[in-house]
């Protein structure tokens, strides 16, 4: 059996030393240089075939709807609804009681000021570490996920074969933080406090779903609609470029935002399906949209969809997390989703965190644990910190408070692939961010 590392495609065909691909050559007369940009090149259309297998890369079907030809990068009318608060006027009972319990979305500033991120994740900085580590930019139709060097990634974004793609390659990696060649970003940036409890931790290391991943990826790269799995909620902060979100409240059914014929991939939503959501016969709330800034944090509480489109080559850090006030939910969805996970989660609760367990005991006796009818606060107290995805809800419909399953992210946080160490039975691959988120 081949292992996960032997399956993944950037370590099939991104492994081939330059060196090879020289000593193969014919002796034609191509330079060094030319010769490497060959070989680049077919790395490139390699990580794109196995990304979008539906997709031919040589029949010019990455540009099929010619998305850079129209102005679906344009916010002109597009109105940010959200007021921004400074972390320094916001108190952590604030956050969690006017945002986190009540589950509303919320973009705090400030967050990242002391970030070496803030120097060090640029294009040329990055190149510069990391020019050699390969970041996971899909998941190939087993689930495995498709990983490119970043200098080919930076090469992918300015070359004129690819610049016009759709919905271009967009690096979704929530493994960074474990693999030797890019677990030093970890240094980089620091769990902002409002968000640190990690219940998720008492799953253990080894069966948590993914819980982090670094975002990159240029215009009109993004992720579908979805939901954040487990009903944990997320995190979002952006180092470089713009990102505009928008957001639907937790219940709103799935058949209105999805309808047949809508891709639920970011920039055909978007295109598509967000100018019916402004007609006066739209059935349903108006989404909240969000450009968000460099600088800016985006706070997506569990059950809200959310979609996002990338305005221009964006750098970003998100993470999801399960806290206190939001445990029962997630308590619910877990249980329905991940029964082997909730299990050991549970004996762990039970003696770290009894207040915890009682809430699941009181669920169960209420008999609210199984439909998921969880009410919203759970307990009290205290904090730790994040954890979480993997995909998320939902089937047909409506209600946020039936546990579902899998909406995951078309590619963000995402799915079971390579880095998932998940036993889900929820996630199923997906293309791309798949991992979700
Ligand atoms: O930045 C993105 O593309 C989307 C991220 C997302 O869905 C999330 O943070 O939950
Ligand atoms: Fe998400």
């Amino acid at each position: 059996m081949p292992s996960v590392a032997e399956r993944s495609h950037e370590n099939v065909q991104d492994t081939q030393p330059l060196s090879i691909v020289k000593e193969q050559r014919e002796p034609c007369l191509l330079t060094d240089e030319q010769e490497y940009l060959r070989a680049q090149g077919k790395l490139i259309r390699a990580a794109k075939r196995a990304a979008r297998s539906e997709l031919s890369v040589s029949r010019g079907e990455w540009r099929k709807h010619g998305w850079a030809k129209t102005d679906v990068l344009s916010v002109d009318g597009v109105k940010d609804h959200v007021k921004r608060c400074h972390a320094s006027e916001l108190s952590q009972e604030q956050f969690v009681e006017l945002f986190e319990r009540p589950r509303v979305p919320a973009v705090i500033t400030g967050l990242t000021d002391n970030w070496p991120a803030q120097e060090q994740w640029t294009e040329q900085a990055l190149l510069n570490r990391y020019r050699n580590h390969r970041f996971k930019v899909g998941s190939d139709d087993d689930g495995y996920g498709v990983r490119l060097k970043l200098e080919h990634f930076l090469a992918y974004l300015r070359d004129p074969e690819h610049c016009l793609d759709d919905s271009p390659l967009y690096i979704f990696d929530g493994t960074f933080g474990d693999r030797k060649g890019s677990r030093s970003m970890l240094w980089d940036y620091s769990i902002p406090s409002f968000f640190r409890e990690d219940l998720m931790q008492h799953a253990g290391e080894r069966r948590r779903p993914p819980y982090r991943w670094f975002v990159m990826g240029p215009g009109r790269s993004g992720s579908g609609l979805h939901i954040d799995p487990l009903a944990t909620s997320a995190w979002n902060a952006l180092l470089q470029g713009r990102k505009r979100w928008v957001l639907f409240p937790p219940g709103t059914p799935r058949n209105i935002l999805l309808p047949p014929g809508i891709e639920r991939e970011a920039v055909s939503w978007f295109y598509r399906m967000y100018p019916r959501t402004q007609q006066p016969d739209w059935p349903v709330a108006r989404p909240i949209s969000i450009i968000q800034s460099p600088g800016e944090t985006v706070f997506v509480p569990g059950g809200w969809w959310h979609a996002v489109l990338n305005l221009d080559l964006t750098i970003a850090v998100t993470h999801n997390y399960a806290s206190t006030a939001t445990f029962d939910r997630i308590w619910a969805h877990t249980q329905r989703g991940r029964p082997k996970m909730s299990t050991k989660w549970l004996n762990t609760l039970r003696m770290l965190r009894p207040d915890l367990a009682a809430v699941v005991d009181a669920m169960r006796e209420r008999g609210d644990d199984q439909l998921g009818l969880a009410s919203s606060s759970s307990s009290s107290s205290s904090s730790s910190s994040s954890g979480s995805s993997s995909s998320s809800s939902s089937s047909s419909s409506s209600d946020d408070d039936e546990p579902r399953q899998q909406e995951e992210a078309p590619n963000a946080k995402r799915r079971r692939t390579d880095d998932d160490h998940a036993d889900t039975a929820l996630s199923q691959p997906e293309h791309g961010p798949q991992d979700v988120k």
